[in-house]
C-alpha cells in the first residue's frame, strides 16, 4: 500500500478466494471480541472447519453485526506476544446478526442443521430478568425448535461461571417453565447443557490496532481483535447433534470439569479482580502495570497461596500455571485495561473470592487473601462513582454509609451471611487502608 491510499475493505472473496462459505451449523449469542478470539478461532482451527459456520448474534448493541456484515463475517485475529504481532484471517463466522432480531434467531435455531448454540453473554446475564435478555431470546428460539421438531441440540456456556452449563440449564428451564411447562419438558429431553472453562486474554480493540492491521495486512478490517498467544478450552458434556472437531485445535474434553474451572476462575480471574480493584485504587491503568506494583502483586500471591490449597495436586500443575499467569499478565504489549475487568464486581466476586474464603474459613483459617480481594473491591467502589454493576442501585445505597458500616453493607451484597460477622467486617475494613497506601518509588 502506498502512502495516502486507503486500503480496500476486507471481504470473504479476498480473504478466502475460491473457498466455499461454511454452512451455518452453530449459533452464537454475544458477538464480542472474546467470541471472535476464542470460539470462532477454535472453530476455524478444527479439522472439519469447512463444515461448520457460525451465525453470531450481538448482545446489547447491533454495531458488531453491522461491521462484520460489511466484511462478510471475516476478521483478523492479531496474536500479540511479548515480542511481536502475527495476523490470521478467521472465516468461521458466516452470518452476523443484530441480537434483537429474534425472528432470525428462532429461524436458525429451529433448523435441524443447527446443532450447537454457544454463549458469551456475561456472567451477570444468567441472573437477569426480562423478556429481552439473551436467555429469554434463546428460550423463544428453543420453542421454535420444539415446534419444528428439529431434534436435540447442545447449549454451550462460555462465560466465567462455575458450573456454567448447570447455571445455564437452570436459568433456561426456569424461563421455559414460566412460559410453557411442555417447553420445559422438551428442553429437558432435547437440550444438552455443556460446561466449559474458556481462556484467552482479549483486551478491547483500539483504533491504533485497526491502523496497524491496515498497514501490516493491506486491508481495512473494522472487526479485528487482539489477543494473547495463549488459548485454552476445556469442555464437559454431550453434543447430541455433533460438533466441530475442536480437539484438533487444542480443546480438551473431560468428565469432571470442576478442578479446571476452579483453577481458571480463582487463579486467573481472581487475580484479575485483585489487580483491577487494587490497581485502579493505586492509580494503574493496565494489568501489566498493576502487576509491577508490590502491593498488588503480593495480594495476588497471597490469594493464590490460599486458593491453591483447595485445588487438587494431581494433573493441574499449579506451580506451572501460576508461573505462566505471571508471564501472561506481564505481557505489557497487551494493554488489558483494568476498567474492563472491574465491571460487574458483585457477580464476579461471588465466583472468584467467596468460594476460597469459605473453604479457608471451613478449615479454620482467616481467608485473608480472599478477604483482600473483597477489600480492594470496596476500596475501589468507595473511590469512584463511575462503575458498572447489575446491583448498581444497591451499591449506591450501601455507599451512603461510612466506615465499617459501608464495608458491611457492601459485603452484604456479596454475602449477607458474611456481613453479619463483625470480626470479618473489621478485618476487611482495615485492609482497605493497606491497599490504598501510597506507592513508594524505589
Ligand atoms: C477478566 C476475563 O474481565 C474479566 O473479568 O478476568 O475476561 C479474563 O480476561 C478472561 O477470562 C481470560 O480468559
Amino acid at each position: 500500500m502506498s502512502a495516502g491510499q486507503t486500503p480496500p475493505r476486507l471481504s470473504r472473496a479476498t480473504a478466502f478466494p475460491g473457498q466455499a462459505t461454511p454452512p451455518v451449523r452453530m449459533v452464537h449469542l454475544g458477538l464480542g471480541a472474546f467470541h471472535r478470539s476464542h470460539q470462532a478461532w477454535y472453530t476455524q482451527h478444527a479439522g472439519d472447519a469447512a463444515d461448520w459456520g457460525i451465525a453470531a448474534f450481538t448482545g446489547r448493541r447491533p454495531d458488531a453485526a453491522e461491521i462484520l456484515t460489511e466484511q462478510d463475517g471475516v476478521f483478523t485475529v492479531v496474536e500479540r506476544s511479548g515480542v511481536g504481532d502475527s495476523f490470521e484471517l478467521i472465516g468461521s463466522i458466516v452470518e452476523a446478526v443484530d441480537g434483537s432480531d429474534v425472528r432470525r434467531l428462532a429461524g436458525l435455531v429451529a433448523a435441524p442443521s443447527t446443532v450447537v448454540v454457544t454463549l458469551t453473554i456475561t456472567e451477570a446475564a444468567y441472573a437477569a430478568a426480562g423478556a429481552e435478555t439473551p436467555l429469554a431470546r434463546l428460550v423463544t428460539a428453543l420453542a421454535a425448535r420444539k415446534d419444528a421438531d428439529a431434534g436435540p441440540i447442545a447449549v454451550v456456556s462460555c462465560d466465567n461461571l462455575a458450573e456454567n452449563g448447570l447455571v445455564a440449564r437452570k436459568a433456561v428451564q426456569a424461563l421455559a417453565e414460566a412460559t410453557d411447562p411442555a417447553l420445559g419438558e422438551w428442553i429437558n429431553a432435547n437440550v444438552s447443557f455443556v460446561s466449559t472453562s474458556v481462556d484467552r486474554i482479549t483486551p478491547r480493540t483500539t483504533p491504533e490496532d485497526l491502523v496497524e492491521v491496515a498497514e501490516q495486512c493491506g486491508y481495512r478490517d473494522e472487526a479485528a481483535v487482539v489477543a494473547e498467544p495463549f488459548h485454552n478450552w476445556i469442555l464437559s458434556g454431550d453434543f447430541p447433534g455433533g460438533r466441530p472437531r475442536w480437539e484438533e485445535a487444542g480443546a480438551i474434553f473431560v468428565e469432571d470439569i470442576e478442578p479446571y474451572e476452579n483453577r481458571k476462575l480463582w487463579l486467573l480471574n481472581g487475580a484479575h479482580s485483585i489487580l483491577a480493584y487494587a490497581g485502579l485504587v493505586r492509580g494503574h491503568a493496565t494489568v501489566a502495570e498493576a502487576l509491577s506494583d508490590d502491593v498488588c502483586r503480593s495480594a495476588v500471591e497471597a490469594f493464590w497461596d490460599e486458593a491453591s490449597r483447595h485445588l487438587p495436586d494431581e494433573g493441574l500443575d499449579i506451580p506451572g500455571y501460576r508461573k505462566a499467569l505471571l508471564d501472561r499478565f506481564g505481557n505489557s504489549r497487551i494493554a488489558h485495561h483494568l476498567t474492563q475487568i472491574a465491571m460487574d464486581g458483585t457477580t464476579k466476586l461471588r465466583m472468584r473470592a467467596l468460594p476460597v474464603l469459605a473453604a479457608e474459613r471451613t478449615q479454620g483459617r482467616s481467608g485473608d487473601g480472599a478477604a483482600r480481594m473483597i477489600a480492594a473491591w470496596i476500596a475501589y467502589l468507595s473511590a469512584t462513582e463511575d462503575f458498572q454493576d447489575p446491583l448498581v442501585d444497591d451499591i449506591r445505597t450501601a455507599k451512603a454509609h461510612d466506615g465499617e458500616q459501608r464495608t458491611a453493607a457492601l459485603l452484604a451484597l456479596l454475602s449477607p451471611g458474611l456481613a453479619g460477622d463483625s470480626a470479618l467486617v473489621s478485618h476487611i475494613h482495615r485492609q482497605q487502608d493497606a491497599i490504598a497506601a501510597p506507592r513508594t518509588h524505589a
